[in-house]
């Protein structure tokens, strides 16, 4: 067994990783990028739709965003929809910032393609990764590749693995704090072949509870409706599913979604997570396996992009000047952005879901919220600005 060297030894090829090993390259650092599955996986899973103003004006800058910027949405706006009545948060006029909609397996497309033509490595359908970060030691990764074992020595590892992966778990006990928050809801997401249903999006609150309109594309529409952690997809037919959908959408004056067939539907458990700090001695975490949001935001790809930012910044820096101060900040520098996102992210999945714990009291005052949220210019701009997303530091 051989040992290999490179500067930086990433875990994961999500939009973490790879947006990473890319900002790397921009700076001459070298990188290999680790990942479990196929590259036909990672490039068809269906998961986040909504990038910040920041997360797009990154990917342009840095060469990825041509085909965002020839096929996603830009959207300047939201609409709330509760009692039966839609408001409309303009945050392009109230913020100058708007989102668009662009499928995260696109942005892991764009990146995977970006990497392997600029000749960086990834390694993909690898196992057993094994970090190892002991003060004193050299960092290194080690993993199995089909009947390989290699083991790669690494001046810094960053641990872009998700919320189940291994970076995490080479912490010794007792490093990391943890902070949660379990809902006692979740969501159920369809794709549906469809044209899209609402010009901007759709966030409804409803007595039956919470429903989103989102869109993929001209032809493929995403929906997601409040349901039980526990429920079984394969349980709702076509027609109940939009039975639910029209009762959660319904307004005074007739809406209905536009129907298709269902493609996919999966039901995705909520919660609110923080481990801290995101960095032990040369192990950096970035991402899902650091953070985790529940979905109302749409929050986690842009802080995944947020954090990998800050840290090849640091990176670049260290490898220019041999300086090693915003390396050691970059825990600091990113929990603040990350707690923001997560104050954000609770307050308005806790406006838009409804919970049998809740009493008429509660009922009442998230609807006065959200009628305080629609009329006042002052709550609308503080909305916009945290959805449009903070700007960068
Ligand atoms: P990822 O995307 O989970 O990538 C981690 C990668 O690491 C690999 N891996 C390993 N590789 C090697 N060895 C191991 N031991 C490994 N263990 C894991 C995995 O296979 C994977 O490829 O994490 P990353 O890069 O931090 O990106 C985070 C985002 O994926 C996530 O935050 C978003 O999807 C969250 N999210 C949304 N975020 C937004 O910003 N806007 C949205 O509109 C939005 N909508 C969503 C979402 C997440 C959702 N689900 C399914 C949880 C909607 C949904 C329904
Ligand atoms: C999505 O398009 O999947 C999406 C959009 C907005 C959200 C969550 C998910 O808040």
């Amino acid at each position: 067994m051989s040992v290999e060297r490179t500067q930086v030894g990433i875990v994961g090829a999500g939009p973490a990783g790879l947006l990473l090993a890319h900002l790397l390259r921009l700076s001459g650092i070298e990188s290999i990028v680790l990942e479990n599955r196929t590259r036909e996986e990672i490039e068809t899973t269906v998961r986040a739709g909504l990038l910040e103003q920041g997360t797009v004006d990154l990917l342009r800058e840095v060469g990825v965003g041509e085909r965002l910027d020839r096929e996603a949405f830009f959207h300047g706006g939201i609409y709330l929809r509760f009692l039966g009545r839609t408001h409309r948060i303009d945050m392009k006029s109230l913020t100058g910032r708007g989102v668009a909609l662009y499928p995260q397996q696109e942005v892991v497309t764009d990146l995977v393609k970006a990497r392997l033509a600029g000749g960086g490595e990834i390694v993909f359908s690898v196992s057993d990764v094994e970090v190892r970060n002991q003060p004193g030691e050299r960092a290194s990764l080690s993993f199995r590749q089909g009947d390989t074992k290699r083991t790669i020595a690494c001046d810094f590892i960053a641990g872009c693995d998700g919320s189940h992966g291994v970076s995490r778990h080479s912490l010794p006990a007792g490093t990391l704090a943890r902070h949660d928050r379990v809902y006692p809801f979740a969501w159920f997401g369809i794709l549906a072949e469809a044209a899209p249903s609402s010009d901007e999006l759709i966030y409804a609150r409803h007595e039956r509870g919470f429903a989103l309109v989102t869109t993929r594309s001209r032809t493929l529409q995403r929906m997601y409706f409040q349901c039980d952690p526990s429920e079984n997809p394969e349980a709702w037919s076509d027609e109940s599913i939009w039975a639910e959908l029209r009762a959660r959408l319904a307004t005074a004056d007739g809406w209905a979604p536009i129907e298709g067939r269902i493609t996919q539907k999966v039901v995705v458990p909520m919660r609110s997570l923080v481990f801290e700090p995101m960095q032990h001695g040369n192990l950096f975490l970035a991402g899902d396996a650091a953070h985790v949001v529940p979905p109302t935001g749409a929050k986690g790809l842009n802080l995944a992009v947020a954090d990998v930012r800050v840290l090849a910044r640091g990176l670049a820096r260290f490898y220019k000047s041999a300086d090693r101060s915003e390396l050691d900040r970059y825990s600091q520098v990113c929990l603040d952005r990350v707690w923001k996102a997560q104050r954000f992210s609770w307050w308005f999945t806790t406006l838009m879901h409804r919970s049998d714990a809740e009493t008429p009291f509660d009922d009442k005052r998230q609807l006065a919220e959200l009628d305080y949220l629609v009329r006042s210019r002052a709550a609308m701009t503080s909305f916009a600005e945290n959805y449009a997303g903070l700007p960068f530091d």
